[in-house]
Formats: C-alpha cells, sequence, structure tokens
C-alpha cells in the first residue's frame, strides 16, 4: 500500500499519525469495541486544544503505581507525562516543591473546575483525624475531600487506593481506607484500576475511552473497567490445561513446578481474581507472575491480596473453561501473548488518549452494572 506524506506526520508524542492510528485501533479492540472506533479514538485524543489537566494526589503507597507507568520501555508513557496530559500536580514528578508546588496546584483546580481528572495513588488514613499522612502539613484525607467535588472524576489507581491495599493489611493502625469509601454517596464518579501495581495499559485505556466517549467506561460492581477486569485470570491462563487435568506443582522446584504445571496448590489465587494478567501480561517481555513460575497473590482482588495468606488455596469461582485452550506442549515464558503485542503497540494509542478534553461528569451509579 501507498503511504501519503501525512501519514509520516508526527503529533504530539512523537509518534507519526499512521502508527497512532494502528495503535488506536489496537486499543479500541482491546477495550471490547469494533476495530471501526479506532480513528475515531484518534480523532478525539489529538482534537483537543489544550492539554487535559491531571492533578495527582499520593496517600500511603510505594509509588509503585506511578513508576509502572514510567518503567516502560515505549516511548509514549513518558509523553502522556510530559506531552500530551498537563500533570499539573504529582508529589514523584513535581520539579517544584514546598509552597510553590502547593501553590501550583490549588491554581490548576481553580481554574480547571469541573475539568481535570483527579488521579488518587494510595490509600487514605481516616484514623486520628487521617494525621498518618499529611502534605504541605494537610491530612490528604482532607486534601481528597476538598479537591474531589472540583473534579470532573477521580481515577482511584493501585490496590492501596482501590481497597486499602498493603497500608490496610491487618490490624491497619492508621485506618488505611479506599478512595471510593470516602468519597461515597457523594455523587463524584470515581473508576478503580486496582492491582499492586495495575497494568498501566489498564490505566491508560480507561483514559483514552473517557476522553473519547465523555464517560466512563462500563464498570462493574467494584468501579471497576469490565473491559479490564470482567473474566477471572484463571480462565484465560496458560497453565489452565494442566488444571483441568489434575497437574499440579506441589512444592516449588518439584517436578510438576519445573515442567510448568498449574500453581494452583501453591496457593494461585487466579480462580478468584478478576484482571487481565492473563491475556495483557506486563513489561515488553509478556511476563506475569504465573509465568515466572509464581502463583498469582490476587494482588488487585479486594478481600483477596493483602488479606488471604500466600499460600492458602483460592477458592475457585467458574469453572468455565477458558476460552482458548493453550497447547500444553507450548513452553511457558516464550514469546509475547497476542495481547502483550497489541498492547505493547497500544500504549501510544492509550497515551494520546490522555490528550483529553474537557469532560462531562457521568454519575456513577449509571455505570455501575451487575
Ligand atoms: Fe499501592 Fe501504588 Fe502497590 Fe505500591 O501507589 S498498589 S503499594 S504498587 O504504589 O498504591
Ligand atoms: Fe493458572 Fe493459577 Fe488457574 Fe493454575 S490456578 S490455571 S496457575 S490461574
Ligand atoms: Fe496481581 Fe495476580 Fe495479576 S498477583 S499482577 S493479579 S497475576
Amino acid at each position: 500500500m501507498k503511504c501519503r506524506e501525512s501519514d509520516f506526520e508526527k503529533i504530539p508524542g512523537g509518534v507519526s499519525r499512521r502508527d497512532f492510528l494502528k495503535v488506536c485501533t489496537a486499543t479500541a479492540v482491546y477495550m471490547g469495541l469494533p476495530a471501526s472506533f479506532g480513528p475515531k479514538i484518534a480523532e478525539a485524543a489529538t482534537a483537543a486544544k489544550k492539554r487535559p489537566p491531571v492533578i495527582w494526589l499520593s496517600g500511603q503507597e510505594c509509588t509503585g503505581c506511578t513508576e509502572t507507568l514510567l518503567r516502560t520501555t515505549h516511548p509514549t508513557f513518558e509523553h502522556l507525562i510530559l506531552d500530551l496530559i498537563s500533570l499539573d500536580y504529582s508529589e514523584t514528578l513535581n520539579t517544584g516543591a514546598g509552597h510553590q508546588a502547593e501553590e501550583y496546584r490549588a491554581k490548576s483546580i481553580e481554574e480547571n473546575k469541573g475539568k481535570f481528572i483527579l488521579v488518587c495513588e494510595g490509600s487514605i488514613p481516616v484514623k486520628d483525624g487521617g494525621i498518618y499522612c499529611k502534605i504541605a502539613g494537610k491530612p490528604v484525607l482532607e486534601i481528597l475531600k476538598e479537591t474531589a467535588p472540583k473534579a470532573a472524576a477521580v481515577i482511584a489507581i493501585g490496590s492501596c487506593a482501590t481497597w486499602g491495599g498493603v497500608p490496610s493489611a491487618a490490624p491497619n493502625p492508621t485506618g488505611a481506607t479506599p478512595v471510593y469509601k470516602i468519597l461515597e454517596g457523594t455523587g463524584i464518579p470515581v473508576i478503580n484500576i486496582p492491582g499492586c501495581p495495575p497494568n498501566g495499559y489498564n490505566f491508560l485505556s480507561t483514559v483514552l475511552y473517557y476522553v473519547t466517549f465523555k464517560k466512563l467506561p462500563e464498570l462493574d460492581d467494584k468501579l471497576r473497567p469490565k473491559f479490564a477486569y470482567g473474566r477471572l485470570i484463571h480462565e484465560n491462563c496458560e497453565r489452565r490445561p494442566h488444571f483441568d487435568a489434575g497437574r499440579f506443582a506441589e512444592q516449588f522446584g518439584d517436578e510438576g513446578h519445573l515442567k510448568g504445571y498449574c500453581l494452583y496448590k501453591l496457593g494461585c489465587k487466579g480462580p478468584e481474581t478478576y484482571n487481565n494478567c492473563s491475556t495483557l501480561r506486563f513489561n515488553d517481555m509478556g511476563t506475569w507472575p504465573v509465568n515466572t513460575g509464581h502463583p498469582c497473590f490476587g494482588c488487585s482482588e479486594e478481600g483477596v491480596g493483602f488479606n488471604i495468606p500466600l499460600h492458602t488455596p483460592a477458592e475457585v469461582k467458574n469453572v468455565t473453561p477458558g476460552a482458548v485452550q493453550t497447547p500444553i506442549t507450548v513452553d511457558h515464558g516464550g514469546g509475547m501473548s497476542a495481547g502483550a503485542v497489541a498492547l505493547a503497540a497500544g500504549v501510544a494509542g492509550a497515551a494520546i488518549g490522555a490528550g483529553v478534553v474537557a469532560v462531562k461528569k457521568v454519575g456513577q451509579e449509571e455505570n455501575k452494572q451487575d
């Protein structure tokens, strides 16, 4: 096919228009939309005249969620942060500090009322008035309560922000609480992207969807985008044929483990964890916990990771066979999954997706699905 010169024109983020379209199409498919939505996504993502403002708050967390967005060899995450959105405040990435940074945050919130996206990373301590996590002398609990009503939507990123995560593990000394619970009953739209850390593409695709359609993607009853958290990990795991055939690793390093058998008896929580790790995977190598030989510990599932001991067998929630049965002769860990390939390309699309426009508030209730 003959390419036009305009195909190679660079759009913000240093990506060629042609590659960008490809990526938007891959992202559309990943979100369960027809491929014909690709151009629509690309158009919405590049139409914005003003870079969309994002305020990124940090509560109790390890910063892994930010790190996972930045630690990719695909360049577009950096472009997302630095070129395509206006990241007006992020304690990890701010160049300014102290009063200067705080004043800038206040200014951006006032100037962009109802238009900015508030991203919350980390849990919110509520015990003793929230004194266990303060920013510029103010409890993050107060900052969240003041800021969220002025945002277009709130994205809780990571298991700490969505369920409480590590800081809320028993005995939860600081009263670490998820963001959605703090905002319950306020009508402020909240979307949960759990994982410790979550897959960056789940976050970026959500932003992209929001930008394109001016509403939240379809959410489940736990406010998670269904396109990413609609299926159990176990349903699409490459070790699933071994599970079905009753072939298990009994101990780390035993013959079954070395042969790539199912990790259920080592405590794998894939059968009770809703996430796309087994299809989307992480990093450019297409790795994920199970293909490195470690059981999933349910990091993204409320009440599982950080709650149920690592090696306690999971509750098998669904015995439906996987959609695709992987041949058990395949060498584990070799090559990228189809999903990983699409998403490796898809990162740019998601990034540009954050080339956000002003967004309309959408009621949480309207988006909750059974
Ligand atoms: Fe929590 Fe994210 Fe785990 Fe860490 O911030 S979800 S501890 S990866 O950094 O919040
Ligand atoms: Fe895969 Fe874990 Fe399910 Fe076994 S129990 S098939 S390792 S998700
Ligand atoms: Fe977490 Fe399990 Fe995925 S531990 S990263 S939900 S495989």
